[in-house]
């Protein structure tokens, strides 16, 4: 991999008559690149802006004169890819996805392994397309004449009213903003520019089977699944960062990527002054070798990121926004230049990790509801980081890797009483055995987010049993303000925000 994807993200306008494109407003940090297509043999004409951290933007569009592709984000199977099509080892990603598009049509998103959001226009067609978990989330704006896509929601908010919207089935509407819908994870939505029409077509849905294996083949099976994930996720020169909490999911993605670069890795842990992990990643970081790094943020500090955590990530979510505000928090005070980020997030999923009990009904209950539901959190989002210039990747949310551990049977996930039983038996070879015994807190609990966030809303006069709803009104209303309304979250006084929250709540 380079060290970053030649696209952070990008904001399209595919039209017949005129009515271009809005402002390009983002919270990705990045150099805007505008391009004016016309295609050939087609009344329509593309207007873009693609926001990338290089010096210019190629490899994330690609143009034959008939087809035009934008790309944000980056493939992992590309060999794969180059060989079923016949590209060339020099293909950018984005000349991948019109090669394989030549191939295989519309199907050709049920093909390609990544962390991307891809735009593709060719006759009066406009296909917007997510990765098989929605990691770059997509909206599209469709009516009549014009189709508006963008990587960013806030970026389509300011295009004015929508005339004759048609209906969308299948994707979800985002909160505040008539006409415009998110695309949903593994599709592609596929729009007529004449009508505005739209086609959805799946390209992905998570397993709903499990597997019976023996041990030794689960754990052998995970073990060389998450390795070939993050070998595909190491930058091809320099060293990767992997922030690290000490658990056993950041752990192990520390560990195989150390275990694969002979230069090293570095590790970063995050803590506030009410709490931190500091000793347990200290350990892990000794035991690599790592050049690891900790940072410690003043409480108030983190709570005053809560309306940049809810622009970058654009999710309504409370608890999501609270497992993200602490991400995002680091990635803003790593400083330096941009880095590649992997991160141990979402192996919690598929693996039933945050569900505590013992009985494996109630545990695939939990994960194959969780595998329903994460469709539109934007908990992947490569905002956050990106937001800081920096891209940050899941190893464990690979597509091949979450199908595997998805499908694993709840008697592999819990077993001999330990949770995430196969992962942690996978790396029982790379990693100190305090660190592959020791129950996770989540983020958001090692961090003291959950509670700092309460406290705000206490302080604000929330009693106990109203605090859960007070900070989903608090959530709702930094959306409001920093993505619909367009406010910049610099901007927003988050004391205020809660006490009108609360004050309203209270009605
Ligand atoms: P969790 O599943 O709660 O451990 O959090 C998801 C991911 O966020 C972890 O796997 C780490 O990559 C990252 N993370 C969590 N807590 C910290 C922390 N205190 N410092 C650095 N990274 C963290
Ligand atoms: N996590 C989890 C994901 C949080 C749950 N999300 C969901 N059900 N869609 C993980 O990393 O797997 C923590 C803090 O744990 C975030
Ligand atoms: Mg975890």
């Amino acid at each position: 991999m380079p060290e970053l994807p030649p696209a952070f993200g990008f904001l399209a306008s595919a039209h017949t008559g005129g009515g271009g494109l809005p402002a390009p407003v983002f919270a990705t940090r990045g150099r805007h690149t505008r391009l004016d297509a016309r295609l050939g043999g087609s009344p329509v004409e593309v207007d873009a802006v693609l926001v990338h951290p290089g010096a210019d933007a190629a490899g994330a569009h690609a143009c034959d004169g008939t087809t035009l592709v934008l790309f944000a984000g980056e493939i992992h199977n590309r060999d794969e890819i180059r060989a079923a099509a016949d590209l060339p080892a020099s293909a950018s990603d984005a000349e991948l996805v019109a090669g394989l598009f030549e191939k295989y049509a519309v199907h050709a998103f049920r093909i390609v392994n990544g962390r991307y959001a891809a735009l593709l226009v060719t006759g009066s067609r406009v296909l917007a397309a997510t990765d098989h978990a929605g990691s770059v989330p997509l909206y599209v704006r469709p009516e009549p004449g014009r189709v508006l896509v963008a990587t960013e929601v806030k970026a389509l908010a300011g295009a004015g009213a929508v005339v004759r919207g048609a209906p969308v089935p299948g994707a979800r509407r985002v909160r505040g903003l008539t006409g415009l819908h998110q695309v949903p994870a593994g599709a592609v939505l596929d729009v007529r520019t004449d009508t505005g029409a739209v086609t959805v077509h799946r390209t992905w849905a998570p397993p709903s089977h499990r597997l019976l294996m023996p041990e030794d083949e689960a754990v052998a099976r995970v073990r060389t699944a998450l390795e070939r994930a993050v070998v595909r996720r190491l930058p091809a020169v320099g060293r990767p960062l992997v922030v690290l909490s000490g658990g056993i999911d950041s752990s192990a993605v520390a560990a195989l990527a150390s275990g694969a670069l002979a230069s090293g890795i570095d590790t970063l842990s995050m803590g506030t002054d009410t709490s931190d992990e500091f000793p347990q990643a200290r350990v892990v970081a000794a035991h690599l070798g790592s050049a690891h790094r900790e940072v410690t943020i003043a409480s108030a500090d983190l709570l005053s990121l809560l309306p940049h955590t809810v622009h970058a990530c654009e999710s309504t979510d409370p608890e999501v926004v609270e497992y993200l505000l602490p991400l995002t928090a680091l990635y803003r005070r790593m400083g330096g230049p941009p880095r590649r980020v992997l991160t141990g997030y979402g192996a919690d999923i598929p693996l039933g990790g945050m569900h505590r009990e013992d009985r494996l009904p109630n545990l695939d209950t939990a994960v194959a509801h969780d595998m329903d539901t994460f469709d539109g959190l934007n908990e992947m989002s490569p905002v956050l980081s990106t937001a800081a210039g920096h891209w940050s990747t899941h190893p464990y949310w690979d597509r091949d890797v979450l199908e595997l551990l998805t499908s694993l049977e709840a008697g592999l996930k819990r077993r001999h009483g330990r949770d995430k039983w196969v992962l942690r038996a996978a790396m029982t070879e790379l990693l100190p055995a305090e660190t592959v015994n020791r129950p996770k807190l989540g983020v958001h609990e090692g961090s003291g987010t959950t509670a700092s966030f309460s406290a705000l809303v206490r302080r604000a006069g929330a009693a106990e049993e109203e605090v859960a709803a007070f900070k989903a009104r608090v959530v709702q209303a930094l959306f409001d303000r920093t993505v619909v309304g367009g406010v910049h979250p610099d901007e927003v006084d988050i004391e205020e925000i809660v006490a009108k929250a609360v004050a309203e709540g209270r009605g």
